[in-house]
């Protein structure tokens, strides 16, 4: 399966969760599991959501290197396909992050997709992106609602995967995000919250697909 969603699953219930998993789970490039399910369960609702598909482990990291380090290890004992990690507490956070997951990819943030990004993280995107490289990133966190800074990142990042949140209910538009770079689109809300999840997935999925032929986006495996 090529798609090209992960889809965050926002929500305290682990059985909606899994279950929404097993539903989808062949459908889309990967899921992303963030606190509330963490929270609820432990870092044991990776490796349960892990059979089922790829799983993106989003604890926007955000600590000193040795704290860092113990999380991003854990989350790579349990299988998370990628990770999450907040690029601003600097260069040896991060490469803590990098160190630990070890095969595990990690993603860094460079910028958001709320209002308040504009305060502080905006003004530093570009050395976020700078730091990020150093470090060793396998990819990068850029809004998929804001296609102007998403194609200035994309622009100085060319080799790095990036993904996008802010599709859907944020404002953003697949093929936008797209076609300004992106590679791969996370959406919550608009699919977990969905009648049908399934549905929402299929109907994305061939929308994106007949995008990306008609633009021949890269494939990611
Ligand atoms: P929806 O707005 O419901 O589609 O969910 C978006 C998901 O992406 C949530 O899990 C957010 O935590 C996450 N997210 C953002 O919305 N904005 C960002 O700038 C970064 C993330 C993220 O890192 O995933």
């Amino acid at each position: 399966m090529n798609s090209k969603l992960v889809v965050a699953v926002d929500v305290f219930d682990c059985d909606f969760a899994l279950d929404l998993a097993r539903e989808i789970g062949r459908e889309v490039f990967a899921i992303k599991v963030n606190w509330p399910l963490i929270m609820v369960r432990g870092s044991s609702i990776v490796s349960e959501l892990c059979r089922y598909t790829r799983v993106i482990c989003d604890l926007k990291i955000a600590d000193i290197p040795n704290t860092n380090s113990l999380i991003a290890g854990r989350v790579s004992e349990e299988g998370a396909w990628g990770v999450i990690s907040q690029s601003f507490p600097g260069e040896d956070s991060l490469r803590a992050v990098v160190e630990a997951a070890g095969s595990t990819r990690v993603f860094s943030v460079v910028a958001m997709s709320h209002p308040g990004a504009k305060q502080f993280i905006y003004p530093n995107t570009e050395e976020l992106i700078d730091m990020s490289l150093r470090a060793g990133v396998y990819g990068l966190i850029a809004p998929g609602n804001d296609y102007s800074m998403l194609s200035r990142i994309r622009s100085k990042t060319r080799d790095l995967t990036i993904m996008t949140p802010g599709i859907g209910a944020q404002g953003g538009s697949p093929e936008e995000a797209l076609k300004n770079g992106a590679d791969l689109l996370i959406v919550g809300r608009a699919i977990y919250n969905a009648e049908s999840p399934i549905g929402e997935v299929k109907k994305l999925n061939s929308s994106i697909s007949a995008f990306t032929a008609a633009a021949g986006n890269k494939q990611l495996s």
